[in-house]
């Protein structure tokens, strides 16, 4: 048998009538999308002689995992593709220029502190080293970008992130805060150094990725979120480049230019990072994208 089955008249006709085509009423867009996302499964069953108990048992995977679902995503490389789609299409569209794109991850909290100045950003006890972080938020010919606001969050010296810990013990905007930037353009902020992240032992995520001959394993990285009026918001994270995972981070997140060093000295490590936003184009561009977050 070869994929060829799924074009048969049966199974084409299976797929344009559980997909609402041969109705007026429902959504156009979303039943074109789901007849090719139903096909495309159906032709991995052919192709792979999936099996019945096979077939269930992945379904019995989703049902179960999604409370990870935010982490298969990057897992297997669907949120690193959508930057690249992103990229692309600023490529198609002759827009290029600023501090690299990179996925979000599924840990950001809406809602945290706004502070303004140099901003401490740990609340709670860490017995590790302090990481001083500055630089400055530029627009494309350099000038400083007016009214910005800073969204910086990270994971505490074991890897856990507040209000996502499982251990249940951090205040809940450690290590996240929202920093207002001066007219200057400039910023500074210190916290304890996060360590790399690990998907939760054990869980659906890392069953996957093991069972791919993979692990689930971040090098120790700093979230951001820049917004400013009149400039596009930037998506984006640094990644330690001394970090053991740095050419390997299961979520896909590392990317040219993103990966300072951090220099350390002593009890201090200090990285000094400068984010070039491009101009907004449409007002729509100032704002978040329309993803779901937590709130706290
Ligand atoms: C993270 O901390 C993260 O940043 C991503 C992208 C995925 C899982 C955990
Ligand atoms: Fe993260």
């Amino acid at each position: 048998m070869t994929e060829d089955f799924v074009q048969t008249p049966e199974v084409q006709a299976l797929l344009d009538r559980a997909s609402g085509v041969e109705s007026d009423a429902g959504d156009a867009r979303l039943k074109a999308i789901t007849r090719d996302l139903v096909e495309a499964i159906m032709k991995a069953i052919v192709k792979h002689d999936v099996s019945e108990s096979e077939f269930w048992a992945a379904i019995k995977y989703f049902q179960d995992s999604g409370d990870e679902f935010g982490l298969i995503v990057p897992g297997v490389g669907l949120e690193h593709f959508m930057d690249l789609v992103m990229d692309a299409r600023d490529a198609e569209a002759g827009r290029s220029g600023g501090t690299p794109r990179t996925i979000e991850g599924p840990l950001y909290v809406a809602g945290a502190p706004l502070v303004e100045g140099e901003a401490n950003l740990t609340d709670d006890a860490d017995d590790t080293d302090t990481l001083y972080m500055n630089g400055r938020v530029a627009g494309p010919d350099g000038e400083p970008v007016e009214g910005a606001i800073l969204h910086v969050w990270h994971a505490n010296s074991k890897g856990f992130y507040s209000h996502f810990d499982p251990t249940g013990t951090q205040s809940p905007f450690n290590n996240r805060r929202r920093i207002r930037i001066g007219p200057d353009g400039r910023y500074a902020f210190h916290s304890r150094m996060p360590s790399g992240y690990s998907v939760p032992p054990g869980g659906p995520t890392d069953r996957f990725m093991k069972a791919l001959g993979r692990h689930g394993n971040r090098p120790a990285h700093v979230h951001f979120f820049v917004e400013a009026p009149g400039y596009r918001t930037l998506t984006t994270q640094i990644n330690f480049g001394d970090d053991p995972f740095a050419g390997d981070d299961f979520a896909f997140a590392t990317r040219e230019g993103l990966l300072p060093v951090p220099n350390r000295q002593g009890d201090s490590a200090y990285i000094a990072f400068d984010f070039e936003l491009q101009r907004a184009e449409v007002s729509d561009e100032e704002h978040f994208s329309a993803r779901v977050r937590a709130e706290a």
